[in-house]
């Protein structure tokens, strides 16, 4: 009686203290709020969950069922899209497709049976170009059902702002520009909502660094100066044989899993991490090493890939879809961002049978990027113009360049209606979605 009791309040404090909750249940507000960025001399207003930039790091257990109650006090409709999870079709969280929009004022129940450990976020999935440009966006880490003894697990959220000489954000989303080009991009560059944050660790730790994307429309790809870090998992899964991490692109929606051991002899060392997806390259953090003795490295195999998707399966699979992306006249912005000349909710769309492995291709008929996301479920990336490029591992969201032709492979596990469309929101707001039947 008294262990429950405990329980309960130990439950309790992890849902009133907002910070990273347990399996159980979480609270998300999605509110008007502000933001202290450094350069302004003031609070920059923003949109965010439960007044936090970003919203609250959300922990739970590989197995359990996640409930996260939504109270929408923005002044438009919202709802929560869980970036990766592959959960039950109805608590996806597209407006117009597997629920209603949460109106202001009103509530909406998730219920999410988190089957797999990885890493995971959270957003908007309505008017999104806006929401989560003004803030609304958090990380969801399902922890594996027996826990890796890391020195630590570090979370960051990469993200940029277009922020104005007065501190605001520029508050015209999807222009002209925007449409022309790959999206929003900002001029200033946060991670965790702070800009080139210090982390700091002993040395001879082994730390996992969880790395999302949770940007409009930038691509990073962070590089780590003088650590050496092994790729473990990307897009939330593990990878089937991890290798050394050099430029893999992060682009909006991707997620990467490192494993780094902070070397004995690197006491007082700090570490640069640049962002060096363009010529320009970008401050994104330091992890500074302690001027202490070092701890000892904890030694285990880092998490396996259960499941893994043969590229073999595919061999005999056939091209179901070929979508062409493309620019044309129309759609509400007078540009339209097109999978076959449609522009959503006029979409070409797909139906698929559980369990039977099929091919998509993604051309790119433009010279701009398309980071092409499927929900509720992973694909292989097969072929890139036509070459033969098997990674070893899935993804949810892969970057399809200008001009490229990119085949991937799925095989659909879960029944429902599911969002297929590009990550940088100005496209996908200007119709570049459509959905995938899955019967
Ligand atoms: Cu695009």
């Amino acid at each position: 009686m008294i262990a429950r009791r405990l329980f309960t309040a130990c439950l309790l404090l992890l849902l009133f203290s907002g910070c990273a909750a347990s399996s159980g249940s979480t609270l998300l507000v999605p509110a008007p709020g502000t933001h202290r960025f450094p350069y302004f001399d003031t609070e920059t207003p923003v949109w965010s969950y439960n007044g936090r930039i970003p919203g609250p790091l959300i922990r739970a257990k590989a197995g359990t069922t996640l409930t996260v109650e939504v109270h929408n006090q923005l002044a438009e409709p919202t709802s929560i899209h869980w970036h990766g999870l592959r959960i039950d079709n109805a608590m996806d969280g597209v407006p117009g497709v597997t629920q209603d929009p949460i109106q202001p004022g009103d509530r909406f129940t998730y219920r999410l049976r988190l089957e797999e450990a990885g890493t995971y976020w959270y957003h908007p999935h309505l008017n999104t170009g806006e929401q989560l440009e003004r803030g609304l966006k958090g990380v969801l880490v399902v922890e594996e059902r027996r826990p890796l003894p890391w020195s630590q697990d570090l979370v960051w959220l990469l993200d940029d702002w277009r922020l104005q000489r007065d501190g605001t954000i520029f508050p015209h989303f999807n222009t002209h520009h925007d449409l022309m080009h790959d999206g929003r991009w900002g001029n200033v560059v946060t991670v965790n909502g702070q800009v080139a944050p210090e982390v700091v660790v002993a040395p001879g730790e082994r730390v996992r660094l969880r790395m999302v994307n949770g940007a409009n429309a930038r691509i990073f790809a962070p590089q780590i100066e003088g650590l050496s870090a092994t790729v473990i998992a990307v897009d939330g899964r593990p990878v089937s044989r991890p290798f050394p991490h050099g430029r893999l692109p992060l682009s909006p929606g991707n997620r990467i899993d490192l494993d780094i051991t902070i070397p004995a002899d690197a006491a007082g060392s700090t570490y640069r991490v640049i962002d060096r997806a363009t010529r320009r390259t970008t401050a994104l953090a330091e992890i500074r090493v302690r001027a202490a003795p070092p701890v000892a490295t904890p030694v285990f195999d880092p998490p396996l890939a259960a499941g893994f998707l043969p590229a073999a399966r595919f061999a005999d699979a056939p091209v179901v879809k070929t979508w062409d992306l493309d620019a044309i006249r129309g759609g509400a912005f007078g540009i339209g961002w097109s999978m076959n000349r449609q522009l959503w909710p006029d979409a070409d769309t797909l139906a698929l049978e559980i369990g039977k492995p099929v091919k998509i291709q993604f051309v790119n008929r433009s010279t701009r990027l398309h980071p092409m996301h499927i929900h509720g479920a992973f694909f292989r990336v097969l072929t890139v113009n036509g070459e033969s490029a098997v990674e070893p591992f899935t993804r949810d969201t892969v970057l399809v360049g200008p001009r490229e032709t990119i085949v991937v492979g799925l095989v659909p596990e879960h029944g429902g209606i599911w969002m297929a469309h590009c990550h940088i929101q100005a496209h996908a707001d200007s119709g570049m979605m459509t959905t995938i039947t899955v019967e």
